[in-house]
């Protein structure tokens, strides 16, 4: 009765797989799985459920997953040097919210970055953090909008006694400051939250501060931005083992239930790619940041934060205010099959949000498909044509990222074992 409705829907899952390999993505937030990894997505663990941790699961038929899940929990430990890890929550928000719900109480104060200083919308009042409590005071920052003001911090720390702070954010250029603002902290009993989300990769590659050792309690993150993949969330520490158990039921049964075993099971494939690739994929990501950043501006955009190197992470953002704001230039470059989002600029309003005056350009996916620096350049050349020139540049797009196919830094390029291996044993 629905067969022309369900081949409507199949057409336009793979017109979006045929579409999205022409056009160049350049979302902050988004990554590529290799192919061996996306191939995954469909094995029997998309249909099952394993609620607990290995070995001490709610369900049968789980020895499998068991192992994986073990495998991946050491290898993030490796990864972050941490004794700690969650690999249960599905996504970065649900990490946040595991966290939140367990240090959080109502009339605790927290602080965190505002949403037009980058700041998550899990961090906001409307979003997780304001479930648990309403007292959010947004970090104070530098004038240039991409720093936290570390005195000031300082003073509210001593004077608004926040129960902990969340650093970390969605516009996310620069390192925090969590070596500057451990000790204050420890003295006033302040816990520090990191939402690695944006940076987890540019971490795990040694390109980025290390949360954890320059003072954090709790990092969180989302798995695909900068990381390899899937999309899932993770919880890192060092903390006590007490104050873990607390966490652990804040992920089980506080913020999940299944856990999502299929993209679980990926995710512990993806790791072993960001341990043999990470660092060269790390800095790969910030020296085309970097040059796209500096094109950019040689071209004639406002390229943001140009006084510290335009930035230090995966994303630059430029203010396109004078081209018709955030909201005109990234429909403009849809159309033109280049894919990126507006976003919030630190001087903004908040009721600018939907008309906002940045847009966020982040470079971890065309990296991942093996571009450099020289298409670093071409693509800036794409986007002045387009934007300033007001040229039509969907047929180059479209030629230009023939040539960027495949999925690098991964194991799709070793070759597939001939050999043949015993069928797997079946486990009671
Ligand atoms: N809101 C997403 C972003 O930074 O684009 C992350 O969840």
């Amino acid at each position: 009765m629905y067969e022309k409705e369900f081949a409507e829907v199949q057409k336009l899952i793979e017109g979006q797989d045929q579409w999205r390999l022409r056009t160049i993505n350049l979302i902050a937030s988004e990554n590529v799985l290799s192919k061996k990894v996306r191939a995954f997505a469909g094995s029997d663990f998309a249909h099952r459920y394993a609620e607990g941790h290995p070995g001490e699961r709610y369900y049968r038929g789980t020895s499998f997953i068991d192992e994986i899940e073990t495998k991946l929990k050491a290898n993030l430990k490796i990864l972050f040097n941490c004794t700690h890890t969650e690999v249960r929550p599905i996504s970065g928000t649900n990490a946040n919210e595991a966290v939140f719900s367990k240090l959080v109480n109502r009339e605790d104060v927290v602080m965190a970055n505002s949403t037009p200083g980058g700041g998550h919308i899990s961090h906001h009042r409307m979003g997780s953090l304001g479930k648990f409590t309403k007292n959010i005071i947004d970090f104070p920052l530098t004038a240039d909008g991409y720093h936290i003001d570390i005195e000031k911090t300082k003073f509210l720390i001593k004077s608004a006694k926040p129960k902990l702070i969340v650093l970390g954010k969605s516009l996310f250029l620069f390192p925090e400051p969590v070596r500057e603002l451990a000790e204050i902290c420890a003295e006033n009993k302040v816990k520090i939250i990191y939402d690695a989300a944006h940076v987890l990769g540019l971490i795990a590659g040694k390109q980025f501060q290390d949360p954890l050792a320059e003072g954090a309690l709790l990092v969180t993150a989302s798995t695909h931005k900068t990381f390899f993949g899937s999309q899932r969330g993770v919880i890192l520490s060092n903390m006590d083992d007490e104050e873990w158990r607390k966490i652990d039921r804040g992920a089980f049964p506080g913020s999940s239930s299944n856990h999502h075993l299929h993209t679980l099971a990926q995710l512990a494939m993806a790791t072993y790619e960001m341990m043999e690739f990470g660092q060269q994929y790390a800095a790969d990501v910030r020296a085309n940041a970097k040059a796209l950043a500096a094109a950019l501006d040689r071209l004639g955009f406002n390229v943001e934060a140009k006084e510290f190197g335009y930035t230090e992470s995966h994303q630059v953002a430029v203010n396109v205010s004078n081209l018709g704001g955030g909201e005109r230039v990234s429909k403009t470059l849809e159309l033109n099959d280049i894919i990126l989002n507006m976003n919030m600029l630190p001087h903004e309003p908040l009721r600018k949000h939907d008309h906002p005056d940045g847009i966020r350009i982040g470079v971890q996916e065309m990296t991942r498909f093996g571009m450099k620096q020289d298409e670093m350049e071409r693509i800036a050349e794409l986007i002045k044509e387009c934007v300033i020139d007001n040229k039509p540049v969907k047929d180059e797009v479209n030629r230009f990222r023939r040539d960027y196919q495949d999925v690098k830094y991964s194991y799709d390029d070793l070759p597939e074992t001939t050999e043949k291996k015993p069928a797997a044993k079946s486990r009671k």
